[in-house]
């Protein structure tokens, strides 16, 4: 079995993973990629479409009564049967990761745009066209295994690349920065956001006094929790967000010759994000919503892509950026170094088991190749033993490597051997022995920069000093590119940022307030005045050090419109009572099944051609909403129904119109939109009935995505 797998991922001569698609017969994977996605654990599938049931050491049984003495008798020792599965019951959960507990993963493949040996010796990044099998993870980080998706918080973006010389992690997240500069502090940090210890309240949720405590104390968190307090913490959806690989690491070439590199994953489906009050309704009406998201478009074949991209620079260029970029609370900012784009990835392929390939998949940012090499960042350096050492505890044992989400796609050959669940049949009988050895006539022999193209530190990488308990002073500025970060965003996203602030800190003691702003007050004055006036906290004066009028490009989520709308949902508001309703609502499916975007039809009752009743319909499904001719009824607070929850129609258009979602009238149903507390504007369209102009302004709102003008400003 182990063999086929080595022998299923075959290393063609131009060095590509071939291997031959294994899905025709998988029903739910209809929509099948051209590329390698999850070819290499189709072997360890299991099917039970036909057969007897069997124990699970293969004879045949009946699993469904016990064995007992007598008809109303106590159940016998000797039942293997029920003992088998019961305690395989009991052990079938395994600890849930420490962080990042709750998320979702799916497989696809990588795809090198060209020859970049000339700046890496990574082999798949060695060619144009080459594909490599990727697998992405997609998390929160702070919730439980089932905490709801659209908590508020930064979100995981593990990718794995299977390449032809190893596995390579880039384990990131959706923003550039992290908490804490050294990972001495990772304990502390994850303690402060995890819910309280004694009543273990609150689940997935930062707005408590001990996060708050380590944000305004440990200053190092403030430009990520920023980042956080934006968009960026409550995406759209994880199809809708960038993966960074945070640290700054070193690309090698075959010669070894070094630079120092950031990943970039940028989102070819645009940014979005949710607003905070229609993330915490979709928190509690719908917990699953970007798992749903991202295997509804898998299995739609809107498959979602990524650019990977990568910033280079040398010693000499990061001597004179003025901030340290060993310090991964720190972005370089595009215009200090661009973005070079190298290849594309595209996700594909669902899982066909949660559990073996999502929960199981363990990733280690020291998953590394040739052609690649760390930096001392030391939050970089601690991860290289942390996530070793938690998959150990997860796992119980060292084979997790050996799990068929974990296993290279490559032959292994070293001296591990034995430990719980080995699955390998070794046939070297001397692996006491390194190379050069007698025994095994020299094999496996000893790979280097020159040989077997094996792994190599930087050739230049050099440390030497005294030993220090002490963070670099180098790290020492907090707070100017938070006011970076803060400069950057739109008026509305600063809005939307402080109001994220006064929601949180609303939920802290005075004594933490105060810190808070004080913290703030030293990356802006205006936020401080802004979040303390909300609080009725006395604002410090002034605290300059750190102010400047700089901003940077490329952070903005809102101020853009999305390159695609494909996979957007629309709801259409209908009523099974009227004809011209359920006329209108068939004409607009079919307009917009063209652009790939799915239409929800909304009624009282599950009329043909309805999707889903106002007793279960919800504006947070909705990307953008239509209201329908023949409607009125429902929209008159007189005229309520018993078959749907009190002016539920008319709350879905509230909720629609509040969370700046587009919203189109047909004919005189433009009247819902008063009863709804609305009022015309932009994102705001109408016509007398279905016609193209109409399919193509609810378009064009949804590329907009949000109408921000709906939200008010501070002082306007
Ligand atoms: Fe971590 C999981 C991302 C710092 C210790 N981390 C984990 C995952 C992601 C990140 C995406 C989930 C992987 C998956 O989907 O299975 N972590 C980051 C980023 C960091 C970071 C971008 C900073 C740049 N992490 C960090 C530090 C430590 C850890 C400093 C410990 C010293 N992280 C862990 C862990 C986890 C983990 C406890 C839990 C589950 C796992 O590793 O596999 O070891």
């Amino acid at each position: 079995m182990i063999r086929s797998a080595v022998l299923a991922a075959t290393i063609g001569l131009a060095g590509v993973v071939q291997a031959q698609c294994p899905f025709a017969s998988v029903g739910n994977l209809a929509a099948r990629a051209e590329g390698l996605s999850r070819d290499q654990l189709s072997e360890f599938e299991l099917d039970d479409s036909e057969g007897f049931m069997t124990s699970d050491v293969g004879g045949p049984i009946g699993d469904q009564e016990v064995l007992t003495a007598g008809e109303r008798g106590p159940t016998l020792l000797e039942d293997f049967i029920f003992r088998q599965k019961i305690t395989h019951f009991d052990h079938e959960r395994v600890p849930e990761r420490a962080v990042h507990a709750r998320g979702a993963g799916a497989h696809g493949t990588f795809t090198s745009y060209g020859d970049y040996s000339n700046i890496t010796a990574a082999s798949f990044l060695g060619e144009a066209g080459k594909k490599t099998p990727v697998f992405i993870r997609f998390s929160t980080v702070a919730g439980s295994r089932g905490s709801a998706d659209t908590a508020r918080d930064v979100h995981g973006f593990a990718t794995r690349f299977y390449t032809d010389e190893g596995n390579f992690d880039v384990v990131g997240n959706n923003v550039p920065v992290f908490f804490i500069q050294s990972a001495i502090h990772f304990p502390d940090l994850i303690h402060a956001v995890k819910p309280r210890p004694d009543r273990e309240i609150p689940q997935a949720a930062s707005a408590h006094d001990s996060a708050w405590d380590f944000f305004s104390q440990q200053t190092t968190g403030l430009h990520t929790l920023l980042w956080a307090m934006a968009g960026y913490g409550i995406p759209r959806s994880y199809r809708h967000m960038d993966g960074f690989g945070v640290h700054t690491y070193r690309l090698v070439t075959d010669d070894g010759k070094s630079k120092f590199v950031k990943w970039h994953f940028k989102t070819k489906q645009g940014k979005a994000s949710l607003v905070w009050d229609e993330a915490q309704h979709m928190a509690g009406k719908n917990a699953d919503y970007h798992r749903q998201d991202l295997w509804n478009a898998i299995e739609s074949g809107n498959f979602p892509e990524w650019e990977l991209n990568v910033q280079i620079f040398d010693e000499e260029q990061a001597q004179a950026f003025g901030f340290d970029v060993l310090d991964p609370t720190k972005i370089i900012p595009e215009e200090l170094v661009p973005l070079t784009p190298l290849g594309v990835l595209k996700l594909d392929v669902n899982p066909i088991n949660y559990f073996a390939e999502v929960e199981q998949a363990m990733f280690q940012p020291g998953h590394i190749v040739r052609g690649i090499d760390f930096t001392d960042d030391p939050l970089l350096q601690g991860r290289l033993f942390s996530y070793l050492d938690t998959q150990l505890n997860r796992h119980g044992g060292p084979n997790f490597e050996q799990l068929p989400i974990n296993r290279p796609v490559v032959p292994i050959h070293n001296n591990n051997r034995d430990g719980a669940g080995q699955n390998f049949i070794h046939r070297n009988t001397a692996p006491q022995i390194d190379s050069p050895n007698t025994l095994n006539k020299g094999y496996p022999q000893q790979a280097s920069q020159e040989k077997g193209r094996g792994f190599f530190t930087a050739p230049n990488r050099e440390a030497s000093g005294p030993l220090l308990r002490k963070r670099p002073s180098s790290f020492a500025d907090h707070w100017s590119q938070p006011r970076l970060f803060y400069n950057s965003l739109t008026e509305v996203e600063q809005q939307f940022l402080i109001d994220a602030i006064r929601f949180e800190t609303s939920h802290i003691s005075p004594a933490i307030q105060e810190n808070v702003l004080s913290q703030l007050n030293k990356i802006s004055h205006d936020i401080a005045t802004r979040v303390g006036s909300a609080l009725g906290v006395k604002v410090p004066e002034e605290d300059p050090t750190y102010y400047h009028d700089n901003t940077t490009a490329g952070l903005s989520i809102f101020g853009n419109k999305l390159p695609t709308i494909a996979t957007l949902h629309v709801g259409v508001l209908a009523s099974s009572k009227s004809d011209e309703s359920l006329a209108e609502a068939r004409a607009l499916k079919q307009a917009f099944a063209r652009d790939n975007v799915t239409v929800g039809v909304v009624a009282e009752t599950l009329a043909e051609g309805v999707d889903q009743t106002y007793s279960a319909a919800e504006a947070i499904a909705f990307d953008a909403i239509i209201v329908t001719q023949g409607t009125h009824a429902l929209f008159n607070a007189s005229t309520q129904s018993s078959l749907y929850p009190p002016r539920r129609p008319i709350q879905i258009l509230t909720d629609g119109y509040n969370w700046g979602k587009p919203l189109g009238f047909l004919g005189y149903s433009i009247n819902a939109l008063e009863a709804a507390g609305g009022a015309e504007g932009p994102g705001v369209y109408r016509a007398p009935g279905v016609n193209g102009t109409f399919v193509e302004d609810i378009k064009e709102g949804l590329a907009t995505f949000k109408f921000t003008n709906r939200f008010a400003l501070d002082g306007a």
